[in-house]
This record gives C-alpha cells, sequence and structure tokens, in this order.
C-alpha cells in the first residue's frame, strides 16, 4: 500500500500548481470530474478543523456531484472553446469517529463545511477502507493462541498471511462493526488463496481494532497447491502454447483525443470518471449525427453500482462468505495498475486515480484505466452483391471500436470491467471473471473418497473449490435524446395464419407494451422473447418510430437462494434482471448507501416497492450480469478469463445507418515496420 501513497513532494507540487493556475484549472474542470489530490488535501484540512484532536477515519470520500439540470445547463452553455465556468464543487465525507458514521458534505469553493450529521437512516456501515483492512489482517501475528495453532499443525508462522472478509448479517439485532479473518499458508509461494488454513477463524472489532474472537476447531492439511505457480520466472518446463504477440498496426495520428477527464473518438464524447466505491464512471455519452449535424445523448450516467459474490458453503466457518464487492470492498479502491502491453495493448493510453485513504490522504492509481483503439479484425459491415450478371461487387468497413478498461482485484478475483463504443452507436458493456479461486481445505484427494456433502469441486488435493455467484448490478441512466423516456418490451408474439387458402399457419409479430409504473419493468428475462427499449416517446423519426436504444441482454441468471436467506434479503437487487426506477439522485447503490452488515432495508428492491411512474420521466435502468459458477478443474490454479456482458444499440435512434460512409484511415498510409519473412 505505501507505493501507492502520494509524497508529501508531490503533494506540494501538486498544491502549488493549484494555488498558482486555480482559475484556469477552475475553468478547464468539468463538474463531473473526480477530486482532484488537491481537493482530498483541502477536505481532510477541512475535516480536522471541524474535528480536531479526534480519532477519525474516512470511509469514504467522493464528489457530491451537482443535480443533473445543473450539470446539463452548464453543458447547453459550455462549447468546445469557451467553457462556462463549472458549478460549485462539493465532497461527500463518510467517517467514523466515536463508533458513528458521520454524513459530510463540504463545499470545495467556500472551502466550509454545508452539512455535517450523524447517519442514523436505514441500517449499514459504511466502505471498509484498505488501511483497516491491513491492520486487522496483522492482528493474528500478535495473538499467542494463533500462532500455538499454527505450530499445532506444524507451520512456520513466517509463511502465512491472513486476509479480512465481511461478515455479513444474520438476523442479529445488534452488531459490532467487525471483519472474519481467515489465514492461508503461503509456503514460499504467491499464490495463498489455494492453501487455506482451515478451522482457524477471528472477529475482529474494527472501531476498537482488536480480536474479539478467536476459535480453532478443527485440523485439516493445508493443500499442498502443487504445480500452481504463475509467476513466469518461476515455472518450470514444460512451457506452451506459444503465442506469438501481434502488432497493432495504427495510424500515427491518435484515434482519440483527451481534454481533462472528456473523450472524443469517432462519433463519440464522453466522460470518464472515477469514484472510490465504483471505479469507472461513465457520463454524457453523446453520439454525432451526421444527418442532424450535431451531437445527440444517449447516456447521462453508468456505473457498476453493485457486485455481489455469494458463497454456497453453508458451513460455521464459510457461511457468511457473501460478499458485495462495492458496497463493503470499494471497486474502485480495489483498482489496480495496468501494464502497459499485456493489461492492454502498444496502442493505449493510460490514466490515473486517486481516491482518500483512511487517514485523508490523496492515494494515487497510477495507470488505472486504459483507452485504446481495438482493431480486432472483426467487420463492421460487408456485402458482397453477387446476382447481377457479368458483376461482382465487394464491400467491406473494417470494425474499429474504443475500449476504456479499468481492472478491479478484490482478493483472490480479478474483474476486468471494459467499456466498449462502436462507432454503430451501440455501447457494449463487458466483464472479465479472471484470477485466484476461493478454495476450502478437505480431506480427500479423490472425488470417490468424499463421504459427506462438499460445496464445489475437488479440483487438487485436499482442494474443493467452492461454488458461488457473481452478480454485476449496472446503474444506466439513459437519456435518449433528451431527460424524458419510457421504457416498452416489444414482445414477439405468435400468430395464427386466419386466411385459409394460405398454406403458412402461423408467424410471429411484436406487440409493444409500454411501462407504466416501475412494478411493469421488473423484469425476468430469458423465457419471453422481446426486444426492451428506452424510447423518447417526445420523438420520432422520419417514418415515425419512436427514437430509441436497446438493451440486448447476455446470458442471464437469476438468484438461486431463498428470498428470505439473509444474504439474498441484502441483495435483493439481483432478484430481477432489469429494474426501471425514475431518476433519482440518492439512489445510485443497488445495495445501499451503507452495505456492509446491511439488512436489507435500503436496496433498489425497497425503493422500488414504491411502485413510482416511469413513463415519459427520466429513467434509469439497472441490469444484472450474472454468473452462476461452479468450478471446474481447468479454473484452477488460475482462472483463464469467463467473460460476459450487454450491448445498448439504438434502435430507430438514427434515420439510417451511421456508418454507410464511414471512412477508415488504411495502413497503407501508415509506415509499416520494417518485416523480414521466412519462407
Ligand atoms: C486511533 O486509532 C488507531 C487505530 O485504531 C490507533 O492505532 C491510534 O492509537 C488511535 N489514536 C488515538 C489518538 O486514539
Ligand atoms: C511446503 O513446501 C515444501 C516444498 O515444496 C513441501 O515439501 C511441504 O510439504 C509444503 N508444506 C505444506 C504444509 O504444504
Ligand atoms: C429519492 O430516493 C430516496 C431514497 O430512496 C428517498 O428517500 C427520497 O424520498 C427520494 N426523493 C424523491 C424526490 O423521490
Ligand atoms: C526500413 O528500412 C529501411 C532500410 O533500412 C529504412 O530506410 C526505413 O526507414 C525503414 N522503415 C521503417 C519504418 O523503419
Ligand atoms: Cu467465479
Amino acid at each position: 500500500m505505501a507505493s501507492r501513497v502520494v509524497t508529501p513532494a508531490l503533494l506540494l507540487l501538486l498544491f502549488s500548481i493549484f494555488i498558482t493556475f486555480s482559475p484556469a484549472l477552475c475553468l478547464k474542470q468539468h463538474p463531473l470530474d473526480p477530486l482532484t489530490p488537491s481537493e482530498f488535501i483541502h477536505i481532510k484540512a477541512i475535516i480536522h478543523k471541524a474535528f480536531p484532536a479526534q480519532n477519525l477515519t474516512f470511509q469514504y470520500v467522493g464528489l457530491d456531484e451537482p443535480e443533473k439540470y445543473t450539470v446539463l445547463s452548464w453543458q447547453s452553455k459550455s462549447t468546445t472553446n469557451t467553457k462556462s465556468p463549472p458549478p460549485p464543487r462539493g465532497a461527500l465525507v463518510v467517517t467514523r469517529l466515536n463508533k458513528q458514521t458521520h454524513e459530510i458534505i463540504v463545499d470545495l469553493s467556500t472551502r466550509s463545511i454545508v452539512s455535517s450529521k450523524v447517519h442514523n437512516g436505514a441500517n449499514g456501515l459504511p466502505v471498509l477502507t484498505l488501511d483497516e483492512q491491513t491492520y486487522a489482517n496483522e492482528l493474528p501475528f500478535k495473538h499467542e493462541p494463533f500462532i500455538k495453532s499454527i505450530r499445532k499443525r506444524g507451520l512456520d508462522i513466517s509463511q502465512v498471511v491472513c486476509s479480512g472478509f465481511s461478515v455479513g448479517w444474520f438476523g442479529e439485532a445488534k452488531s459490532r462493526r467487525t471483519l472474519k479473518i481467515n489465514c492461508f499458508y503461503t509456503n514460499e509461494t504467491v499464490n495463498l488463496y489455494v492453501r487455506p488454513v482451515e478451522g482457524i477463524a477471528f472477529v475482529v472489532d474494527l472501531d476498537e481494532m482488536e480480536i474479539i474472537k478467536y476459535t480453532d476447531r478443527f485440523i485439516v492439511p493445508v493443500p499442498k497447491g502443487e504445480g500452481t505457480e504463475y509467476q513466469a520466472s518461476k515455472q518450470k518446463p514444460p512451457f506452451g502454447p506459444w503465442l506469438r504477440g501481434a502488432p497493432v498496426v495504427q495510424s500515427q495520428e491518435e484515434g482519440f483525443s483527451l481534454e481533462g477527464h472528456t473523450i472524443r473518438w469517432a462519433n463519440w464524447v464522453f466522460h470518464l470518471g472515477f469514484d472510490v466505491r465504483t471505479g469507472t464512471i461513465i457520463s454524457l455519452a453523446s453520439i454525432y449525427d451526421l444527418e442532424k449535424h450535431k451531437y445527440r445523448r444517449v447516456l447521462y450516467r453508468g456505473f457498476v453500482s453493485e457486485l455481489f459474490v455469494p458463497y454456497m458453503n453453508p458451513t460455521e466457518d464459510w457461511y457468511f462468505k457473501t460478499f458485495f464487492d462495492c458496497g463493503e470492498f470499494g471497486f474502485g479502491q480495489s483498482t489496480v495498475s495496468l501494464e502497459p502491453l499485456t493489461d492492454c495493448p502498444v496502442n493505449a493510453k493510460f490514466m490515473d486515480a486517486y481516491y482518500a485513504g483512511q487517514d485523508g490522504t490523496p492515494v494515487k492509481i497510477s495507470n488505472a484505466f486504459c483507452i485504446f483503439e481495438r482493431h480486432a479484425g472483426n467487420i463492421l459491415w460487408r456485402h458482397t452483391e453477387v446476382t447481377i450478371p457479368n458483376k461482382v461487387i465487394t464491400e467491406v468497413r473494417p470494425e474499429v471500436t474504443l475500449v476504456v478498461r479499468m481492472v478491479a482485484v478484490v482478493g483472490n478475483y480479478d474483474y476486468i470491467i471494459d467499456w466498449v463504443f462502436k462507432p454503430s452507436g451501440s455501447i457494449k458493456l463487458e466483464v472479465g471473471l479472471t484470477g485466484v479461486l476461493e478454495t476450502e481445505g478437505v480431506k480427500y484427494t479423490k472425488t470417490d473418497e468424499i463421504e459427506e456433502e462438499v460445496y464445489g469441486t475437488l479440483v487438487a488435493d485436499n482442494t474443493i473449490a467452492v461454488n458461488h455467484d457473481h452478480f454485476l448490478t449496472y446503474h444506466l441512466d439513459l437519456d435518449v435524446d433528451g431527460e424524458a423516456n419510457s421504457f416498452v418490451k416489444n414482445k414477439m408474439v405468435t400468430k395464427r395464419v386466419k386466411d385459409p387458402k394460405i398454406p403458412r399457419k402461423s408467424y410471429w409479430t411484436v406487440e409493444s407494451e409500454t411501462a407504466k409504473t416501475e412494478l411493469d419493468a421488473k423484469l425476468h428475462l430469458g423465457l419471453k422473447p422481446s426486444d426492451l427499449v428506452v424510447v423518447n416517446p417526445n420523438k420520432r423519426t422520419k417514418p415515425g418510430n419512436p427514437i430509441g436504444y436497446r438493451l440486448i441482454p447476455g446470458s442471464v441468471a437469476g438468484p438461486l437462494l431463498l428470498e428470505d436467506d439473509y444474504p439474498q434479503i441484502r441483495g435483493a437487487f439481483t432478484k430481477y434482471n432489469l429494474w426501471v426506477t425514475p431518476y433519482n439522485k440518492s439512489e445510485k447503490w443497488a445495495g445501499g448507501q451503507y452495505v456492509d452488515q446491511s439488512r436489507g432495508d435500503d436496496t433498489l428492491a425497497t425503493w422500488s416497492l414504491r411502485n413510482r411512474e416511469i413513463e415519459n420521466k427520466d429513467i434509469v435502468l439497472w441490469y444484472t450480469i450474472g454468473f452462476h459458477h461452479a468450478p471446474c478443474q481447468e479454473d484452477f490454479p488460475m482462472m483463464p478469463t469467463l467473460s460476459g456482458g450487454f450491448e445498448l444499440r439504438p434502435t430507430n435512434f438514427f434515420e439510417s445507418s451511421p456508418v454507410l460512409k464511414v471512412r477508415t484511415v488504411s495502413p497503407k498510409h501508415v509506415p509499416l515496420p520494417n518485416c523480414t519473412t521466412k519462407n
């Protein structure tokens, strides 16, 4: 963690730049820009002034984003060349102080506290900081009974590492703010997750930062983890398969431009933001319409709202493992630096991100994002005309897309979050799951020895990879050509042919149904065929079709837990694959504002019970990408990326194909590297 901290010298530099050029910076600033290092420093100072000599921890510091109409009116007044002054900047600060959660709004323009209150609403606790998890993970090593337990197992304490797990909520009326700790035996390797030390568990009180419970219940062998080395430099032959790094050939001119956090590429313009709880935030995505000679609005704001990962081992040592990676662990602060050339291609540009550490000091994640044009060898569109006598006409356009990538690593799992923009107007949201599985140590080495229920797959000696789900719920505030939108289900229904003279018996047709209230839009997808379209009911194309954007789901998965099971009450927002709500600035986090130890009383599912009107309103879509993961041996010891995703695609948004007249800068204009061909 130390390497991430911004050095005092750098801070001083940033600070002086801020002071010297602050008016210029201000004008350049976009109202949705993430908080800057100097803003974090100001916030820390303002909070410490208001709460002097107190042991206060910063659990969340993020932009208190302006109201939507403020941002939109700023945008309409700003042109490419002249920026209108941005609205006042504010920050939302959540602290822990005297065992209470404080919510503080800071006005950065006046450097003052606008409001400060103790949170006493819905149950739940703020995001865990990385620092408090680090402190908690060190506590076992000062705990004598634990040291004895390790010795009793014949293990060397210097090879043990411990890791914290959120505790969930299982019906307790009252609970302290705690973290459970499990430990692993590295045994001179780095792949700890494949070597759990079972039977040992701690509960740490995070406000007191002390162990309040320690148990050593049973001993099973630590899995040997043979053949699980994943560091290339330490692996032994045989190697393979061999892959050649394919060069990316790109015109010298950059295909996209970065101005602050605003990205322009092909016909797209959008803003790339960052938040400690979610990572990537895409805002104000608009696409240029050649016919209308203007940018048209598509998406006001989109981000991963929650990531729910319940494990399916209901035993004493495992039942609580039902994680909420955004609300509990902070998906943004779990973002890791991307490796040039491997995480992202050679033509990628990188962007850093900052968040406030537990003491309020800015922490830098360098290369948190990469942005690159993807020349994947795919075809944007093509046609070969062979019907005209004595003529063959072929027209092909290669596809180029723009990718915005981040990778969040929450403990063992790596999530690759991609936003892919296409010149056709589509936005593809893709997630890749890779990393190391969570495993349980057992006494078995063969499946036919197993004599009790196990909760996953025996993937190696003494190693069960435990069954689990991944549910990523996206917040998608679409503004299709304006805020007032409706959600339409275009259902495909089978019809019987009525005319007896026609030999055909059936066909299908489309029946449209506009959702009036939230209830009409809660959907289990995958069973009945339908196109799900967000339309602007106030605008039509020339032929008269409603202007829209369609959501094309990927493979869908819903919860398999019982509805009255505690994790499912907390994760009730996964009950439907799709929800639509009216826009409300405070409804951002599907699992609630405070998710750690939450009780499900502030989730998308509870907000939606109001069954508000959503027709011709500013609406938000919530779509969940789900995976049921019953691990297999190939997922071990390092899981090859498993991908999922969905697409937002224009549907009667343009008058005709927006890429008919696309022009590609052909690589033949580009100086190719000198190659030698072997024959
Ligand atoms: C504040 O809390 C930290 C972590 O619990 C502790 O190490 C430190 O001693 C505390 N400081 C004060 C002044 O109480
Ligand atoms: C640790 O590694 C050594 C060498 O690979 C091996 O002999 C030993 O059995 C391992 N210990 C455990 C507990 O896995
Ligand atoms: C916005 O949402 C919050 C949380 O659900 C709710 O308390 C509040 O009343 C809502 N505001 C409006 C205007 O509906
Ligand atoms: C290729 O090699 C030739 C001859 O050595 C050299 O003149 C030319 O600049 C090289 N081109 C590139 C793109 O490196
Ligand atoms: Cu998985």
